[in-house]
């Protein structure tokens, strides 16, 4: 059932000049293009961005660009399979790089994306999510949900740099990307509701008050909790790496509607050898060394590394010491759509 379809140039030209006069055009030339045989045929294309290297160019971003000048001061990391200038590392999710400097502010705004920061370096930084102030220390994952407003501060006397993730691509492509500026929030006089309400995993305020639960209820997932989580279940589980899933510590879901995070461990010569997935992916070193085989291509990555991979990639892992990753992909979005899909090796 594979036949040629029928091309374009077959056509009568006068018959393609009254098709394109109509405003339509036919299926079949393309019908193999938007619906391939089997697997999608991604544009994306598995990328690699030393932090080494980014680091002199965000620093002299903050030489040559006040953030007043910039709103966001970031870097972008782009797809290759784009080209120069791409303002997505996947098909949905966007990466950047971004640098806030000992007592600058980044304005309050709110838009129709959401964000997930992953800090990176230095400390004194914190991002106010209606009014919630969220400390940032290397490693914490930091989520601005769409629709909230947020602003970021930096209280320090050194460089800041984390890594934006967002699913801007979906909503550009939807056109329904927009923001709004705002005024910098007031602070509640209170830590954030990873050090209170979520404190302790199993335990939540009494149930009795959930009319009163957020749709977001914890922003912050401080690293040194994660990673004595990690730890743990590696003790005891560690054959394989180990990786556990960020989420909503209300419903169990993913973090956010269409991106879910993990965290991985790897020990030392460990190798990790993950199914084909439908989801893309977004992987950045928290810590550690070693290398990764995207698709083929391999990757040397090392600490604050980021690197991606389209969807259904071909992924190995290997630590050449012990590791941590943070792991960024689709699958809310994909499960919310009814395909998501693994497939074995
Ligand atoms: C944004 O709001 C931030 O709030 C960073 O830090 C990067 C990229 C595109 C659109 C909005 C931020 C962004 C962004």
């Amino acid at each position: 059932m594979s036949e040629q379809l029928g091309t374009l140039e077959e056509l009568p030209q006068d018959y393609r000049d009254a098709m394109g006069e109509a405003g339509v055009s036919p299926l079949w030339p393309m019908m193999r293009n938007v619906l391939p045989h089997g697997a999608p045929n991604p544009k994306t294309q598995s990328g690699y961005w030393n932090f080494e290297r980014l680091r002199p160019l965000l620093l002299r971003a903050g030489e040559l660009t006040p953030v007043e000048k910039a709103e966001r001061r970031v870097l972008v990391l782009g797809d290759p399979g784009r080209g120069p200038g791409a303002m997505q590392a996947t098909a949905s999710l966007y990466i950047g790089m971004q640098l806030l400097l000992p007592g600058e502010t980044a304005p309050a705004h709110k838009h129709t994306p959401s964000a997930v920061r992953v800090m990176v370096e230095g400390k004194g930084a914190f991002t106010v999510v209606d009014g919630e102030r969220l400390p940032m220390e290397e490693g914490d994952l930091v989520l601005t949900p769409g629709g909230e407003w947020h602003d970021h501060g930096h209280d320090g006397d050194e460089p800041v740099i984390w890594l934006d993730v967002l699913d801007l691509p979906l909503f550009v492509y939807l056109e329904g990307s927009y923001a709004e500026e705002g005024e910098l929030q007031a602070q509640r006089n209170r830590p954030d509701a990873s050090a209170v309400e979520y404190l302790s995993a199993g335990l939540a305020p009494s149930r009795t008050r959930k009319a009163a639960v957020r749709r977001y209820p914890m922003a912050r997932y401080p690293w040194a909790r994660t990673e004595a989580a990690l730890r743990e279940l590696a003790r005891y589980e560690g054959e394989e790496p180990v990786e556990m899933d960020y989420i909503n510590p209300e419903t169990g879901d993913d973090v956010l509607p269409t991106m879910g995070f993990t965290a991985m461990m790897l020990e030392a010569g460990q190798t990790s050898r993950p199914p084909k997935r439908s989801e893309s992916a977004i992987f950045h070193v928290v810590k550690g060394r070693g290398h990764s085989v995207i698709d083929g291509k391999r990757v040397e990555w090392g600490p604050k590394d980021t690197f991606s991979a389209p969807v259904f990639a071909e992924i190995d892992h290997v630590a050449d010491e012990e590791s941590f990753l943070i792991r960024a992909h689709d699958r809310p979005l994909q499960e919310k759509l009814g395909y998501s899909e693994e497939r074995p090796r």
